[in-house]
């Protein structure tokens, strides 16, 4: 295989990469292509032979703001030196409860409580022990299958790889996977939605495929449904109209939660707090990560719906016992919570969620000119977001997309692909300039590509 020079094991310098496993990379190839981050400002990250590259995807999905942001830096700096770690257990402290509230409030009407976690995939396995612990609270105990969704990522734990539908994910570990867990279809359609801009209005039916799951298993043993509002990873794929209604109303017909899993598309990715307020439909629970610390230290939660809470303190149990027994060493990590403070800061008052909001047209204009170019099958957009796919290489799924990502480094981008899907992601701080740039840049190496393979 033939990588770019600047991209071969020379560019890690004198660091060694023998000792490390990394995550979701293929170890074999980066071992002879090894590619080294060493700095980030603002919407560009630095690679070991001193380019600078676009921040395509905002880290991953995770950092809105841009990096190295003076308000962050100063938060973190001030809590390192005032209370760097808490204990959560039987504490409490003021950072943490202070972020609790203001989360609380930007979450749709009744959602009041939250419980933190480190990442997406521990605020996906405590939400579905949420669902559980509930549905068995108010007597309902057989109730202990989760549905999720073809397409969806809900990150590694072994709840949430159960629950996603990600194939590769799945594939190894299959058989020590939740029992009882069944999946909806995914909502992506070539043929009906090709190059859709923004919703597409095709695909609401695709819910009632919810109904044919209960009449299969009986409403009396589901939990809970956990999609995203929109699926991040695996694409970015857009809600098609009037689906997450009939989702929300099917759910509260047969006493079903509804879980939205906004590790992604929370706090401002598609414009607005949350998927639930841009898609108006108001989940019992939301599992949240990455862009509550704009990915500077890890935090993620779960928003809960007040009469879940409320279910767990009317336990039979004496006052003095423990209601759900969860939680994590860093739960509510004071660091993290004052990072948090600092970002929402930056999302509300300075208006970054807004901005958001009024670049999504310009990415969708400039993703949407693509179209047409050899190799490209599909394109769509919503909020800040886009996917692009590319016709696999016969055979080879993934490689063409691959070739791409390596291509567009060379034209200063950091994209991010997923089998033959380009995911677009560019920081709320990115001018329209730059997304122009990104589009051309992005342009120049798919032809690039189309040209050799
Ligand atoms: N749920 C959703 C909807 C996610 O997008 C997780 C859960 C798991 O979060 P953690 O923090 O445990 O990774 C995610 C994570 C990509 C990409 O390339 C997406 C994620 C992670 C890494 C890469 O789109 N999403
Ligand atoms: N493993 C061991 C041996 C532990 O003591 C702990 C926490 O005390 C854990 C795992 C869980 O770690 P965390 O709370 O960071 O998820």
């Amino acid at each position: 295989m033939n990588a770019p020079e600047s991209l071969t094991a020379k560019s890690t310098g004198a660091v060694g990469i023998d000792h490390s496993w990394l995550p979701f990379t293929p170890n074999r190839y980066f071992r002879d292509h090894a590619r080294l981050l060493v700095g980030a400002e603002g919407a560009y990250y630095t690679l070991a032979d001193g380019r600078r590259v676009f921040d395509c995807l905002s880290g991953l999905w995770c950092c809105p703001l841009g990096h190295a942001q003076p308000k962050i830096v100063e938060a973190l700096t001030r809590q390192a030196k005032t209370l760097d770690y808490a204990t959560a257990f039987q504490f409490a402290n003021p950072v943490t409860l202070a972020l609790a509230e203001r989360i609380a409030a930007m979450a749709p009407e009744g959602m009041g409580r939250v419980f933190f976690t480190n990442s997406g995939s521990e605020s996906v396995d405590t939400a579905l022990k949420i669902a559980y612990g509930y549905q068995r609270l108010r007597g309902q105990a057989a109730r202990m299958r989760f549905i999720g969704r073809e397409r969806g990522y809900h990150g590694v734990g072994f709840g949430g790889m159960s629950v996603g539908g990600m194939v590769a994910n799945r594939k190894m570990f299959g058989p020590i996977m939740l029992p009882g867990v069944d999946h909806l279809p995914h909502t992506h359609n070539l043929s009906q939605m090709a190059f859709s801009r923004g919703q597409p209005s095709w695909g609401a039916h695709l819910a009632d495929e919810l109904e044919r799951l209960v009449a299969l298993h009986d409403a009396s043993t589901i939990a809970a449904v956990i999609v995203e509002p929109m699926a991040g990873s695996t694409g970015v794929l857009a809600p098609p109209v009037g689906y997450l209604q009939k989702l929300r109303e099917i759910c509260t017909r047969h006493g079903i939660l509804l879980i939205f899993d906004e590790v992604i598309t929370g706090f401002g990715r598609v414009g607005e707090n949350f998927g639930a307020q841009r898609f108006g439909v108001t989940p019992d629970m939301i599992t949240f990560a990455k862009g509550v610390t704009n990915g500077v230290v890890p935090m993620g939660g779960v928003l809960v719906r007040d009469e879940i809470f409320d279910t767990f303190m009317g336990v039979d149990a004496p006052p003095y016992a423990v209601e759900m027994m969860h939680g994590y060493t860093y739960s509510g990590h004071p660091m993290a919570a004052a990072v948090g403070h600092a970002a929402l800061d930056l999302l509300l008052h300075d208006g970054l969620i807004q901005r958001a909001r009024s670049l999504e047209p310009v990415l969708e204009d400039v993703v949407h000119a693509l179209k047409g170019e050899a190799g490209v099958i599909d394109v769509r957009n919503m909020g800040l977001a886009a996917g692009i796919d590319l016709e696999p290489i016969a055979g080879k799924p993934s490689l063409r997309a691959m070739r791409v990502f390596e291509r567009a480094l060379d034209e200063g981008l950091l994209l991010r692909f997923t089998a033959d899907t380009i995911a677009l992601g560019p920081p709320f701080i990115s001018t329209a300039d730059e997304l122009h740039a990104m589009g051309d840049g992005l342009r120049r190496a798919v032809r690039h590509v189309m040209a050799q393979t």
